[in-house]
């Protein structure tokens, strides 16, 4: 399966994704194809959305104190409720949609979530720390939901006029 990350400001990141109901050969092909684009683009989280599937799937690796990230480590997380929040963190967040743009986004520091897992089974799980933030993050892609949303309209107007000489100096080095 050749999977792409759908870059910001592409509308298709704006998609509310569909329920699984069919925990299938479809499904773990996904996830299986999902998991080295993670790894090899130095990321901790990806929904499905983001490589144009819109589905309430994603998965995580936070990595541990040494900097791995080991497969035993994979979550992957079919239709997430949050069932619990409480407290307040805030952490400079990126996203491999919004490429090399880091801003402090405020979340909730520990959650509860119900879920499945690849084969359909209800699974339950308590988070904090980065796991925890992970986790709110993937699920507003979810929604249609990216952390650039949550930041003041001052701070958003930054990013906006930093994404866009970005994008040009990449599309120079593209062409060039
Ligand atoms: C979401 O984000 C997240 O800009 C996962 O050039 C972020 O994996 C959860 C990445 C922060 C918790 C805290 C971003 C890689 C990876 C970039 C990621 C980039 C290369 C982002
Ligand atoms: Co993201």
């Amino acid at each position: 399966m050749q999977l792409q990350i759908v870059e910001y400001p592409d509308k298709r990141l704006r998609q509310k994704s569909k329920e699984v109901k069919e925990f299938d050969e479809n499904l773990h092909k996904l996830l299986d194809a999902m998991n080295p684009i993670m790894i090899n683009t130095n990321g901790i989280g990806l929904a499905a959305i983001q490589v144009a599937h819109p589905i309430r799937a994603l998965i995580l690796n936070i990595p541990d104190e040494d900097g791995e990230q080991p497969p035993e480590n994979l979550l992957e997380i079919i239709n997430p409720v949050i069932i619990e929040a409480e407290g307040e963190t805030v952490y400079q967040e990126g996203c491999l949609s919004v490429p090399q743009f880091y801003e402090d986004i405020k979340r909730h520091e520990k959650v509860k979530i119900n879920y499945q897992d690849r084969d359909g089974n209800t699974k339950s799980l308590e988070a904090d720390g980065l796991l925890a933030i992970a986790i709110q993050h993937e699920m507003d892609h979810l929604e249609g939901i990216l952390f650039i949303d949550k930041l003041s309209y001052a701070r958003r107007k930054k990013f906006e006029k930093e994404y866009k000489k970005l994008q040009k100096e990449r599309k120079a080095k593209k062409s060039s």
